[in-house]
């Protein structure tokens, strides 16, 4: 190896390397987090002043961050949030972690990504170490990254370093962090891997070396697209079963006794979230410049994306049963977020079913403990119900479509409103004005009722 690999070693392993985090977001700022914790000095480039000027008076903007962890790292004089991006000049290696959002018509915006480099390029010099962690598309660390600085005239694994370690930061989870989990790396050449090894170690136990940037871009693919058909497996089942009047959820607690070859996922009103609805068009837009159309995402795609209609549908079938329809009915959505016990509303299916709601001429309301308001379709701010189970009696019909632990389901169950379940949270009730999607509605006759032979 060369003299700039030897000397970027050095300092890393010396910890008197400087390190940079580009996106002060849920995945940089635990990373910077970390890195300072173990030593380094950290800047910190995030385009947004009111992020920096949070950290420096050590207010967190991100739940797996607390105030005081923060003040802490500011306090050593080691962690430099800024928006100056010239700052590159005085730093030895780069972590990217940039959002990567898709387009209107559902294509991967890379423009982020793209923006980084950008100035990453106006301020590159030898030595340099540059891992992206955003979740992207295989080939997305070459095109966009490697081409683009080898334009300027330097050799990646000769006088600049190259990687990609997919992020995998799954935030509120309270057993994995930043430093437990494994983590995947792939470099661009050994001297870019061995660097890029020895830089993640220093704050990341478990570390995956891997034979490329594309293997490790896929890695992360494959992790959250297995999510994405698996679960829109199980809401096809969900959507089976209640045609064939069975209990999906009965059914998949039973098969999951089963002590291998098995992995529970449960049916839901959609996906949301800023990785499961979006990661898998990453893989299969790239897919089709192979001219490989991948049948298992297209289908998992418009099977999750149909379950708010599902929802809806279903709502239909349970007014009917009181001789309502959801036109004109005052319906309560409860939980709004993504997933339970945060205020995500990314992607949230729950806005789908809100709008769907609002368009088939209910009256539609919803109360989340942790997500106070939204911007509608017609972007107006909604805001959340006070929580008043006076005032929830009211419904004609309540909508479970995120389980908080925080809620109280006795207390809204004795209410006697119909509930439609979309997370079996109510399962231990079994009351006959609950409903579950999964679960056929069970038609009561009323007497005089024609009677079907
Ligand atoms: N969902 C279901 N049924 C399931 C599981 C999830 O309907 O059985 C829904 C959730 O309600 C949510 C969406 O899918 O709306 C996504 O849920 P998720 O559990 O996958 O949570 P995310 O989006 O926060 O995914 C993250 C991912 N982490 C990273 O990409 C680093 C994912 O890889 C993790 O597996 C996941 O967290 C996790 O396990 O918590």
């Amino acid at each position: 190896m060369n003299h700039e690999y030897e000397t970027l070693l050095h300092a890393i392993e010396e910890k008197k390397a400087v390190l940079g985090v580009v996106g002060l977001g849920y995945v940089g700022l635990p990373l910077a987090v970390e890195m300072v914790k173990q030593g380094f000095t950290v800047v910190g480039i995030d385009l947004d002043s009111d992020k920096i000027e949070r950290i420096y008076r050590g207010e967190s903007y991100i739940s797996d961050i607390s105030d005081e962890e923060l003040a802490s790292c500011i306090a050593t004089g080691r962690f430099k949030p800024t928006t100056d991006y010239s700052m590159i000049a005085v730093i030895d290696a780069i972590s990217i972690c940039v959002p990567t959002p898709l387009s209107e018509n559902q294509d991967p915006d890379t423009s982020f990504i793209t923006m980084v480099v950008d100035q990453v390029k106006r301020f590159m010099k030898p030595r340099l170490l540059i891992t992206l962690e955003s979740t992207t598309y295989p080939g997305t660390t070459e095109e966009l990254i490697q081409a683009e600085i080898e334009k300027l005239g330097y050799t990646a694994g000769k006088d600049f370093f190259l990687c990609f370690s997919p992020e995998r930061v799954d935030p509120s989870n309270v057993r994995y962090n930043t430093r437990n989990t494994p983590k995947v790396i792939g470099g661009t050449t050994e001297a870019c891997l061995n660097l890029g090894e020895a830089l993640y170690k220093q704050y990341v136990d478990n570390v995956v070396p891997v034979s490329s940037p594309k293997v490790a871009e896929m890695s992360k693919l494959l992790e959250n697209t297995f999510r994405s058909v698996n679960i829109a497996f199980v809401n096809e089942m969900a959507m089976m079963c209640d045609r064939m009047g069975i209990d999906v959820w009965e059914v998949i607690d039973a098969a999951a006794t089963k002590p291998f070859g098995f992995m529970p996922f449960y049916p839901g009103p959609g996906i949301g979230g800023h990785c499961i609805p979006l990661d898998p068009m990453y893989l299969s837009w790239k897919a089709k410049g192979f001219r490989f159309y991948s049948k298992f995402i297209e289908l998992a795609q418009s099977t999750n994306d149909n379950m708010p209609y599902y929802v809806i549908n279903k709502t239909a079938t349970i007014l009917n049963e009181y001789a309502k329809s959801i036109k004109r009915s005052n319906i309560l959505i409860l939980g709004m977020s993504y997933k339970p016990d945060i205020s995500d509303l990314r992607e949230s299916p729950g806005l789908e079913i809100y709008d769907l709601y609002k368009e088939n001429g209910a009256n539609i309301s919803y109360y989340d403990p942790h997500a106070h308001s939204f911007m509608d379709k017609q972007g107006e701010t909604v805001h959340s119900v006070k929580y008043d189970l006076t005032q929830f009696s009211q419904y004609d019909c309540m909508v479970l479509v995120t389980n908080h632990s925080s809620l109280d389901y006795s207390g809204i169950a004795s209410l006697g409103v119909p509930i439609l379940d979309t997370r079996n949270a109510f399962r231990s009730f079994a009351e006959p004005h609950i409903y579950k999607i999964g679960h056929s509605v069970q038609h009561v006759k009323e007497p005089g009722e024609a009677v079907l032979v």
